[in-house]
């Protein structure tokens, strides 16, 4: 993955040198001699780093093959106007020079994205949330099980679910959840103890370690982030008003449990929260030790 990576920085790089050698036969080399077909090729380096992504990301095929369906677009475009000018002894309408570079734009922005989406991988957070990815989460919850069980201090493990999130999109869209799981990461942040971790479980679900807490101090916590989301709905950019609960499941470290038992038995907590009512907190029921 870290060469496709490296290829992606290159082949930005190689586009800004492309931009530059198209605007010099747009602008002044017309008589530059030779056919643009050969003077302006694409970046071969595009086509390498494609290949490489293909093959260690075969989940992203769909992005990629957008970004290639535009290079593709973006040479054919900036081909035919260098053809189309007559002679080659004019300049560019300034309409052709416009969608050259609007297409250009976009094939950067494209890649761009996927340039922080790779580095949001490597570095194990969620580019949506910001939270912490699944990766590393075994060895985290692993050193905190030690932790416990050398210092005899307890640590919580809770599930959070939001409420209804599947009305969420179908009322706003889809764009309009992904904002709204943005504006709910950020009060997690916000709310949580700076010492305690949060990850993105998966789609509108969180796992939280919160960290030397004992039964009364991690409902505190919980309980603390659960008003903040019920009391204040998320406001998107263009005002929209959307509330926001969440239920909540956890169950509290013990010797001789696992952090994946910890796990399910909070994730049997949260279908109970679900199945209460929602908007609410509710204990594991007790694990044998
Ligand atoms: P419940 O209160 O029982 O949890 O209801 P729910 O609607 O939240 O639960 P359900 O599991 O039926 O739906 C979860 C929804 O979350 C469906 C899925 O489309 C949405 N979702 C998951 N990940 C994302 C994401 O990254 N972005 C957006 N916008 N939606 C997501
Ligand atoms: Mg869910
Ligand atoms: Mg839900």
């Amino acid at each position: 993955m870290a060469g496709a990576s490296d290829l992606l920085s290159q082949t930005i790089d190689a586009y800004m040198d492309w931009l530059v050698l198209w605007h010099r036969l747009a602008f002044f080399d017309h008589s530059a001699g030779g056919d643009v077909h050969d003077v302006l090729m694409p970046p071969p380096i595009f086509h390498q780093w494609q290949e490489a992504m293909r093959q260690s990301l075969p989940q992203d095929k769909a992005s990629i093959e957008k970004l290639a369906a535009l290079h593709d677009q973006l040479h054919i475009l900036a081909r035919l106007v260098l053809m189309k000018m007559p002679e080659r002894h004019t300049t560019p309408t300034r309409k052709d020079y416009d969608n050259v570079v609007a297409k250009y734009e976009e094939l950067i922005q494209g890649l761009r994205r996927l340039e922080r989406a790779l580095a949001f991988a490597a570095s194990g957070l969620d580019p949506l949330t910001g939270l912490r990815s699944r990766t590393g989460l075994t060895e985290d919850l692993a050193r905190e099980q030690n932790r416990f069980l050398r210092s005899g201090r307890p640590f919580c493990l809770a599930l959070m679910d939001i409420d209804h999130f599947k009305s969420v999109n179908d009322t706003y869209g889809h764009e309009a959840g992904d904002r709204v799981l943005a504006a709910v990461a950020d009060r997690i942040s916000r709310d949580l103890r700076s010492f305690d971790d949060a990850w993105r479980w998966g789609g509108e679900e969180f796992l939280f370690c919160l960290k030397e807490a004992d039964d009364t101090s991690a409902v505190a916590v919980l309980e603390r982030l659960r008003m903040a989301l019920a009391s204040k709905p998320v406001i998107l950019a263009d005002g929209k008003s959307i509330p926001v609960t969440a239920s909540f499941g956890f169950a509290m470290s013990r010797l001789n449990v696992t952090p994946e038992e910890l796990i399910r038995a909070a994730d049997q907590a949260l279908y109970r929260a679900k199945a209460e009512g929602r908007n609410r907190i509710v204990a594991a029921a007790t694990i044998k030790d």
